[in-house]
């Protein structure tokens, strides 16, 4: 069975988010989505709408996905690969060239973003529209 992993916070999900669930999911027979905490999210300066449980239970929802865990630090992609037997590491390619490191472990792919579509634009346009 070849597992695929994937990394982020999910909020709002949108079309960009579901294209890559998508295509990380065509990779392989079992898709892993390391969601980002609460917590980790303050690390990474953003401020999730849904809060972690909501966004798992969101992804959770979604067909492509077979297993969600906690992202609780920029350090646990290494064990989380060793631990879940990864075969594919798959970011979108706002990312790329930052985990290459792992390709020591499995094979690493960056997805073209899909264009237009963010949870910043969502808000931002909700805000313009009804603020
Ligand atoms: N994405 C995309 N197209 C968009 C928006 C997002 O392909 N229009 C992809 C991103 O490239 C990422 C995934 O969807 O691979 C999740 O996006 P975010 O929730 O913004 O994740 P991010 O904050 O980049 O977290 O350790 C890695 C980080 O947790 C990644």
């Amino acid at each position: 069975m070849k597992k695929v992993i994937t990394y982020g916070t999910f909020d709002l999900i949108h079309t960009g988010h579901i294209n890559i669930l998508r295509r990380a999911k065509e990779m392989g027979d079992y898709l892993i989505v390391a969601l980002s905490t609460d917590e980790f999210n303050e690390l990474k300066n953003k401020k999730a709408y849904y809060t972690y449980e909501d966004r798992k239970t969101i992804l959770e929802a979604i067909k492509y996905v077979d297993k969600v865990i906690p992202e609780k630090s920029w350090e646990q992609k290494k064990q989380d690969i060793q631990e879940y037997s990864v075969d594919i590491f798959v970011m979108g390619d706002d990312w790329e060239g930052k985990f290459d490191f792992l390709r020591e472990l499995c094979e690493v792919i960056y997805l073209p973003r899909t264009i237009g579509i963010s949870t910043t634009k969502i808000k931002e346009d909700f805000m313009r529209t009804n603020g």
